[in-house]
């Protein structure tokens, strides 16, 4: 579990390699101004970066989640906002491969996994968060065709996607009452609202996404009425992981960073990490980090096996966002005034890192659902 196979390790420095060449160079400039380039999705997906773990059959590159994770966490080294595009673009294609038919999947599989094609998950609403389950999109069924109406929020690459995962309610309140459809990009009646403007994650637009009156087919649904929150969660369980990985990146790299930097900036006629202060700070980063990997590998690889991993995922999620957050912190703080400047990434580490303890469920959710097992396992 702990080595990385020969395979592992040249995936790993495949991305690494590819991401320093396309994405490193506009990184900062596409933070800065808010750009999103679709060509540089493309060119992760030629590479088959957008589709690890989809199957070879329907365009990917059919290996595991922990190749996946393997990959998101390089790509994140050098872009969070890339690699959170990657992973959202991931989601539908998760869901078409465990709920798709097999009209649905041919449709839409080899764009997505291809990069060519990308991909969004609507779930979130005005008022629905962390009660996801309360939503209040509609889905009407009038003849041979569903009618859409409702506002989803905080939609990762909204205006931008070719196909949005759209959960809505099709019967009565609660979790039962949702099902999920597939809706194209360019539906009459579906439009982008409100860019939101970010802390982080910048280069990666963040959009309300507008449903007036979109008709789709029967056939886009996913599955059957009624089916659509556990959709969701299991796709959840999934991106969960994709989330835990990324944040991983960020700690690796706030950490290449700062301990560099501790290694040849001289205070006192010394290199500062030869302060216990700053030492022991970047001793607890490295350690911080490698255990973030440890619980994504274990997550990632029991999704692997086909066992049950939502406890494990959440656990991985909370854990390595918490500590990214306090890595990144810990970054700024070792570069001192350098680190709060925009010449040094560790600000927008930071900045990026903060979003991770709220997408995918916030850490109170992820603690909700470990504590939830552990109420499952000692239940007399
Ligand atoms: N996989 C499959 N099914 C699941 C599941 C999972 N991981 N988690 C729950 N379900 C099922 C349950 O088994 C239940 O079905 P049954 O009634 O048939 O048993 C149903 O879904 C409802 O589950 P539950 O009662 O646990 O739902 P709650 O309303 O209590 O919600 C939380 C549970 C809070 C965990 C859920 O709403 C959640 O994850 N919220 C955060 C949403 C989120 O992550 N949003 C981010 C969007 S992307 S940025």
């Amino acid at each position: 579990m702990f080595a990385r196979t020969d395979d592992q390790v040249a995936l790993a420095s495949a991305v690494h390699e590819f991401c320093q060449a396309t994405l490193a160079p506009t990184a900062r400039e596409d933070d800065e101004t808010e750009t999103f380039r679709k060509d540089l999705v493309h060119r992760l997906g030629e590479q088959g970066f957008c589709g690890i773990a989809t199957p070879e059959a329907h365009g990917g590159l059919g290996l595991g989640y922990t190749e996946y994770a393997i990959a998101l966490e390089e790509i994140a080294r050098v872009s969070a906002s890339y690699a959170v595009t990657v992973a959202v673009t991931g989601l539908p294609q998760i869901i078409l491969v465990k709920f798709g038919n097999d009209a649905q999947r041919a449709q839409w599989l080899p764009g997505l996994a291809a990069g060519q094609l990308l991909g969004a998950f609507a779930l979130s609403e005005p008022g629905s968060g962390s009660d996801a389950a309360s939503l209040r999109t509609t889905a009407v069924l009038k003849g041979d065709k569903y009618v859409l109406n409702g506002t989803k929020y905080w939609i990762t690459s909204g205006g931008y996607a070719d196909l949005y995962i759209v959960m809505a309610r099709t019967g009565g309140p609660g979790a039962d009452g949702i099902s999920a459809f597939l809706i194209p990009g360019d539906a009459k009646g579906l439009s982008a609202g409100k860019k939101e403007a970010k802390m982080g994650l910048r280069a990666s637009p963040t959009t309300e996404i507008i449903l007036e009156d979109v008709e789709v087919p029967v056939a886009n649904r996913l599955g059957n009425e009624g089916i659509g929150f556990k959709v969701a969660m299991a796709a959840l369980d999934s991106g969960r992981i994709t989330i835990a990985a990324i944040a991983v990146g960020l700690s690796r790299a706030a950490l290449d960073v700062a301990a560099e930097y501790a290694t040849i900036r001289r205070q006192f006629d010394q290199p500062i990490i030869d302060f216990q202060g700053v030492g022991f700070l970047l001793a607890d980063m490295a350690v911080a980090t490698d255990a973030s990997r440890l619980l994504v590998q274990r997550a990632a690889r029991l999704r692997d096996e086909g066992a049950a991993h939502s406890t494990e995922a959440a656990m991985a999620k909370l854990f390595a966002t918490d500590a990214a957050m306090r890595v990144t912190t810990d970054a700024v703080q070792v570069l001192g005034g350098y680190g709060y400047t925009r010449d040094y990434p560790v600000e927008r580490y930071m900045r990026d890192a903060k979003v991770m303890q709220i997408v995918e469920g916030t850490n109170q959710v992820q603690r909700l659902v470990v504590a939830r097992s552990l109420k499952r396992a000692f239940r007399k």
